[in-house]
């Protein structure tokens, strides 16, 4: 398990998720505050290989400046290989028991999660936080889930006790506290950070607001 703090405001990126440089968006949300990042690079122009591991590299030391953990996004190969702080696989990704191997003692497994039984299996095979979503419709993943609502994410707790969760898709300002009430340790976003007029400005209002809600 893993520090439930550190998922307050679980900020994600890829190269696609931005028209700006995705450094400067990142150093944005860190100097805002996230607490957690992860680098997801997804779609048909995503970067490859050497650009998508130069990037992570500079991704990582970017993060370590703010003392936040750089978590990778499925590429489990990548995250050993930058000595990633952590790797999140969904459900059609390596399995859990795999991706221990693969990573060393200390490195963070967090796994995707729909419904009750498959966060339930990811708690059994040891997650150290699940990914519960899509809470609303969201347009920045092409291929999600219909989206479970805040009943799907009490639901969820309800069944995996005191297993860290953060809470993933459509999440903006307002729905904060409600995700919070539902049971989440943190919130998990990509577009309402990354797109935002001003990023660092948005990432300190979520920390603001999950704060909020943890006092
Ligand atoms: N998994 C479920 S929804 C989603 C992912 C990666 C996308 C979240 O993006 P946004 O822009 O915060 O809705
Ligand atoms: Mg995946």
């Amino acid at each position: 398990m893993m520090e439930r703090q550190l998922l307050s405001v679980y900020f994600i990126l890829g190269s696609n998720d931005t028209e700006e440089d995705p450094l400067y968006i990142l150093e944005q949300a860190l100097q805002g505050g996230i607490t957690l990042f992860q680098f997801r690079e997804k779609g048909s122009d995503a970067l490859n290989s050497e650009a998508k591991k130069q990037l992570a590299k500079q991704m990582k030391k970017l993060c370590h400046v703010y003392q936040v953990p750089f978590f990778v996004n499925d590429d489990v190969d990548l995250a050993v290989e930058i000595g990633a702080d952590g790797v999140h696989v969904g459900q059609d990704d390596m399995p859990i028991s795999e991706v221990r191997k693969q990573v060393p003692k200390g490195c963070f497994i967090g796994v995707s999660a729909t419904n009750v039984q498959e966060a339930v299996q990811a708690k059994a095979d040891g997650a150290d936080y699940i990914g519960v979503g899509p809470i609303y419709s969201t347009n920045t993943k092409s291929d999600a889930k219909e989206p479970i609502g805040t009943a799907g994410l009490q639901a969820i707790r309800e069944q995996v006790g005191e297993t860290p969760i953060v809470a993933i898709g459509g999440i903006d300002l307002p729905s904060v506290h409600a995700v919070m009430r539902a049971g989440a340790d943190g919130v998990s976003i990509i577009s309402a950070i990354s797109r935002a007029t001003n990023s660092k400005h948005a990432a300190a209002s979520f920390l603001a607001d999950v704060n909020d809600f943890h006092q």
